[in-house]
């Protein structure tokens, strides 16, 4: 008898220990932050108790967004409730969604707060507008879903910046420009007539972290994406996501009245031409009411625009915002550079910009890249930032990694933006109190890929882009906590060491590839890869040569006032703080001097020996994060613990390839022996440059 029992008891203690080593989930990333996974332990048995019904529509004007709200509410609760579908009981907590009576374009935020009707519960979730009230909904699954007790969730929530956008690098063909994530989402060939689903999905994912506008075409654009039936497949996707509080923005080629309407010309002067532009406007606003506007890259990497005939690009921008009228906005790009201009790449945009503060109209909007270069693991902030008090400045970042790793390993974004969200730029506070009156753009990651955007953990860039649009103020570890609880696990210390990757992942990508404040040092085209030795392309700053300075006497790009003098174009205060080695931010040391190897640096480093410290540290950070993610393996379903594995391995590779292609590379041009206890490249100079990538992606 006793033996029997033991027996059982044996087997149901190995039956629960198999239970507990089966997957969790069989999970491919699909349902990004929004999984809803069950609570556990006490807080699972309180939102059952609380049984919350939803809701009890104060405004009850049919409203699609409500409707969307309403949905959002009962599915994440059923999730997080381990159900099917919500349970009620006699005392059920109400949520309230109280939504005033506009039908706002969502810049408005929401107030979530319990309250008693009647005796009974309920949690109002009170917005001036119904696009509010599914931020609120999102609000308060996010709370939930991180164990907060319905009863005890309290927000007041408006975003701090109106425009929260992403910028599609996606073409009509399919093909992503610097996308790492397959093809393009949305689908061109089959709309209007069939709008795949997943287009939906993915403005609810927006929509749950409030962004509030696409930019649906590369802004190296094509003229025909203005025809008629472009317009007609626009207004589908409009249709589709105007319930979530997106507005659709279309990237234009400046040369489309030559393209499409036969003209001889794209003078922004020339009558026919704004008649031409005013007729496409109205057109599109004929199509779709609320089109937010025209993106555009003119005159920068052989686009066409206004300088070619003479004009500033004040003259073209407002050109067109008169076409748009008070309907929409021109939202024009300060990425420019030019092949006749020999100066400092990196003082271009300040140069051809900054004189034209107080000449765009109301209705334009100047899109500023966070650094002067190009979206570099880092880079100081933009000039431009505080430089133009008279115009709409906005900030536009880079979500897809197209400079740091595509979509190989782990680079988590968020403390690349705060460091320039929180630049103190000496002209009118950091560059997130000049942005927020206008917004914040991101060239998105998302593909055509399961997952949405190549690897699991690109996922939370897309998710920090969109939190920190709404308020900049967040922590780079609160987000990345908040992500990482929605998406893997509630546990505490396993969130602990998914953070701590996370934070520190993007600085490790900077040591392994450009320390020190080098940039640009990537593979040609494809920026996959190290190749500072590239010095023989036809335009001098395609070169990353052109960019290290590097020879027997020293590294890095003198802009002070002894070399380029871009660094003039900072407030004095920054100017001067810069113009000195002693007291530059180590950080962007090479960014503004060239120095000898010799040069002793605040931790008593020569320079060269503490490049070759910040590579191994790269290395070694790529490397506690591949035995950090190993030690997860029981709090993480397989499926992804292995994906993730796998970009790990990759990455580590990568670190290496990086650390001794550059070591070996200044070697050969200092001449100097490796710092003691540096081990030396695996390969000789010469094999690394022989490798070469025709078929990288996303060129
Ligand atoms: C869309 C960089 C990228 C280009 C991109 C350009 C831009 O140069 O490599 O692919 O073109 O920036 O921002 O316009």
């Amino acid at each position: 008898m006793m033996r029997g029992r033991g027996l059982v008891n044996r087997l149901a203690v190995i039956v629960a220990a198999l239970l507990a080593a089966a997957p969790l989930h069989a999970e491919d990333g699909y349902a990004l932050w929004l999984r809803h996974a069950p609570l556990e332990g006490e807080a699972l048995a309180a939102l059952r108790a609380e049984a919350p019904i939803v809701p009890v529509i104060v405004d009850r004007a049919d409203s699609p967004t409500l409707a969307i709200a309403e949905t959002e509410l009962r599915r994440g609760i059923a999730g997080l409730q381990g159900h099917d579908r919500p349970r009620l009981t006699a005392d059920s907590t109400e949520i309230i969604l109280d939504c005033g009576t506009t039908r706002g374009d969502g810049a408005a935020g929401f107030v979530i707060a319990p309250e008693r009707i009647e005796g009974r519960r309920a949690v109002r979730i009170a917005a001036a507008d119904h696009v509010g009230c599914l931020y609120g909904s999102f609000a308060l699954l996010r709370a939930l879903g991180e164990g907060t007790p319905l009863s005890e969730i309290r927000r007041d929530e408006a975003p701090a910046m109106p425009l929260r956008m992403l910028d599609h690098w996606d073409n009509p063909d399919g093909h992503v420009e610097r996308g790492y994530a397959g093809r393009s989402i949305i689908d061109w060939w089959h709309l209007p007539d069939k709008l795949d689903p997943r287009l939906v999905d993915y403005a609810r994912a927006n929509a749950s972290i409030g962004i509030n506008a696409v930019a649906v075409n590369n802004v190296n654009a094509k003229a025909f994406m203005l025809e008629p039936r472009y317009i007609a497949r626009l207004a589908r996707l409009a249709d589709a996501w105007r319930p979530y509080g997106i507005r659709v923005f279309l990237s234009a080629r400046f040369s489309a009245p030559m393209e499409l309407g036969g003209l001889p010309t794209a003078d922004p002067r020339d009558p026919a031409v704004k008649a031409w532009w005013q007729a496409k406007a109205d057109e599109i606003y004929a199509a779709i009411p609320d089109f937010g506007g025209f993106l555009v890259k003119a005159n920068s990497e052989g686009q066409p625009g206004p300088q070619d005939y003479g004009r500033s690009h004040a003259e073209g921008a407002n050109m067109l915002a008169a076409a748009l009228g008070d309907r929409g906005t021109v939202i024009w790009r300060a990425f420019v550079y030019s092949p006749e201009d020999t100066s400092d790449r990196t003082a271009q945009a300040y140069a051809e910009f900054q004189p034209l503060d107080g000449q765009f109209a109301l209705n334009v909007i100047l899109q500023v890249k966070n650094g002067a270069l190009d979206f570099q693991p880092r880079e100081p902030f933009h000039p431009l930032f505080g430089a133009m008090p008279r115009t709409r400045v906005m900030l536009e970042a880079q979500i897809t990694r197209e400079y740091l790793g595509q979509a190989s390993g782990i680079a988590y974004l968020a403390p690349l933006w705060k460091e320039v969200l929180e630049a103190q730029t000496g002209r009118g506070g950091s560059v997130a109190q000049i942005t927020a009156p206008v917004g914040m753009a991101g060239v998105a990651n998302v593909g055509s890929d399961r997952n949405w955007t190549g690897t699991h953990f690109d996922a939370a860039n897309w998710y920090a882009f969109g939190r920190l649009a709404w308020n900049p103020a967040l922590s780079s570890e609160d987000i990345a906590r908040e992500w990482a609880a929605q998406t893997f696990t509630r546990d505490d210390q396993a969130l602990g060491t998914i953070a701590a990757m996370m934070l520190g992942s993007r600085e490790t990508v900077v040591d392994y590839t450009g320390p020190l404040g080098l940039a640009h040092l990537m593979g040609t085209g494809h920026h996959y890869g190290p190749a500072p030795w590239v010095c023989d392309l036809g335009r001098a700053d395609w070169n990353p040569c052109y960019y290290h300075r590097a020879d027997k006497g020293g590294i890095g790009f003198d802009r002070t006032a002894a070399g380029s003098k871009a660094l003039a174009q900072y407030a004095p205060a920054i100017a001067a703080n810069w113009s000195d080695p002693a007291t530059t931010d180590p950080r962007y040391l090479l960014w503004f001097h060239h120095l000898p190897w010799s040069h002793r640096l605040p931790s008593g480093r020569t320079l060269w020996e503490e490049l070759a410290a910040r590579y191994d540290a790269g290395v070694a950070g790529v490397d506690r994060m591949a035995a950090a993610w190993a030690s997860l393996a029981p709090a993480i379903d397989a499926e992804r613990h292995a994906a993730i594995t796998a970009d790990l391995a990759i990455q580590r590779k990568e670190a290496r390839w990086w650390r001794d292609a550059s070591l070996a590379y200044w070697q050969s041009v200092n001449g100097l022996a490796l710092p003691p206890g540096t081990a030396p490249p695996a390969e000789p100079l010469a094999a690394y440059k022989l490798r070469a990538f025709p078929e990288a992606p996303g060129q």
